[in-house]
């Protein structure tokens, strides 16, 4: 029914016509890929304070100075810091004035992912192939140089006001983007392991995810990983629905949420409250010592959600043997489970700004290529306490 990529225990069937027929589709034509993309670019968020934002990723999270745009470099409505980790690039950016579009953002929705921009040999191309099959223009391809070279940017929208930025940089030696100038502050304290962007999850509305499904099908050439529906995962308040969508390459992968009907207000339905519409709710980034990258995170300050201690009464039942000892993974609270294909830890930040939305993920992949479903009510059943303390249940 489902094509190669669907794997791991998590793959069920998937009953619904609109994606069977999307399936149906895309063995008839497996090969080309007409988005060829290398990865994730980098993510800009939108913040209220740019400066102490970098700050706060360097700090906490052990991202590394790259670049920045502002006054200093001719622009006059907004100031932008890069920070890196391995292959990981955040944009923080923040308005000089009242009166922006990103002032805009702010107020609608705090502090959020603004753009989730991919590496393209051909942003021209990208955005041709992904408009002519009905994605809605950001930016038309858009050539932009300095004394290193030149990129090409385009771009599209996606779910509410997030946009997709493709971003060719084949001809660029600069430090990031043309316009930008190297950041080398003395203050660079140690990274924490944390390598590449493994996924980014976004909300959307009720009854929304289907559309998003076959948006990145078929606006995108994504294929659908795995599916999970309320009876996987709900919980005495939380019920979601969730499906995985993957690039051809399996570099960008992008589960997407909706809420279900449960007991209480769902926890999807939160995001969506406060950060008045669909968006970015998880950004997961890999580390390959997730013991380490843990323990160095909570050394900096970085709130992690906390399962009961119980959790790990039967840990070793349920995944059999890892090379981590439990005992290690206890006091840290970081969470295991098992697929067809072999193991993945993960361990969830408590939400990063005020509101209760964008939140991170740290994972450490040893085979497995799913995405902790055996973790989803322990889980969930914490986010749900943490909900209880807010208030917002
Ligand atoms: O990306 C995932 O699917 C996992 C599980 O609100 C998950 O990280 C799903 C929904 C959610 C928190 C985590
Ligand atoms: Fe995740």
């Amino acid at each position: 029914m489902l094509p190669v990529a669907l794997s791991g225990m998590e793959a069920m069937l998937v009953s619904d016509p609109a994606t069977e027929a999307l399936a149906v589709a895309q063995h008839n034509q497996p090969s080309a890929d007409f988005l060829p993309l290398n990865g994730t670019d980098y993510v800009e968020l939108y913040v209220s304070n740019a400066r102490q934002a970098a700050h706060y990723f360097q700090t906490a999270f052990g991202f590394q100075p790259l670049a920045h745009a502002g006054l200093s470099t001719g622009l006059r409505d907004r100031e932008s810091y890069v920070v890196e980790q391995g292959k990981i690039r955040l944009v923080l950016t923040s308005p000089l004035h009242g009166g922006t579009d990103i002032g805009a953002h702010l107020d609608k929705h705090g502090d959020g992912v603004r753009v989730v921009a991919f590496w393209v040999d051909d942003a021209t191309a990208a955005f041709r192939e992904t408009t002519q099959r009905g994605a809605v223009p950001f930016l038309q391809p858009t050539r932009e140089e300095d004394r290193f070279g030149y990129v090409v940017r385009s771009g599209i929208h996606t779910y509410g006001d997030t946009v997709h930025l493709f971003v060719e940089r084949t001809d660029y030696a600069g430090v990031f983007l043309p316009g930008y100038e190297a950041w080398q502050p003395a203050y660079q304290p140690a990274p924490t392991g944390l390598l590449y962007v493994d996924h980014m999850v976004g909300n959307v509305g009720w009854n929304e995810m289907n559309q998003w499904v076959n948006f990145y099908a078929n606006v995108m050439g994504f294929s659908q990983l795995v599916s999970f529906d309320d009876k996987d995962i709900s919980t005495d308040y939380t019920a979601l629905m969730s499906k995985v969508m993957s690039n051809g390459n399996g570099r960008v992968k992008f589960p997407i949420n909706e809420p279900a009907e449960g007991k209480k207000k769902s926890q999807i339905e939160e995001y969506i409250d406060f950060y008045g519409g669909a968006g970015i709710q998880h950004m997961a980034v890999a580390t390959d010592d997730i013991v380490a990258t843990v323990t160095a995170l909570r050394d900096r300050g970085v709130e992690f959600l906390r399962v009961p201690d119980t959790y790990y009464d039967d840990l070793k039942e349920r995944v059999g043997e890892i090379d981590e000892e439990i005992e290690t993974l206890r006091p840290l609270g970081i969470l295991v489970d098992r697929d067809e294909e072999g193991y993945l830890l993960q361990l969830f930040t408590k939400p990063i700004c005020p509101r209760p939305t964008l939140f991170f993920e740290i994972i450490q992949r040893k085979g497995a290529r799913s995405f902790g479903k055996g973790n989803f009510k322990a889980l969930f059943e914490a986010i749900e306490r943490e909900q209880e303390l807010r208030g917002t249940l």
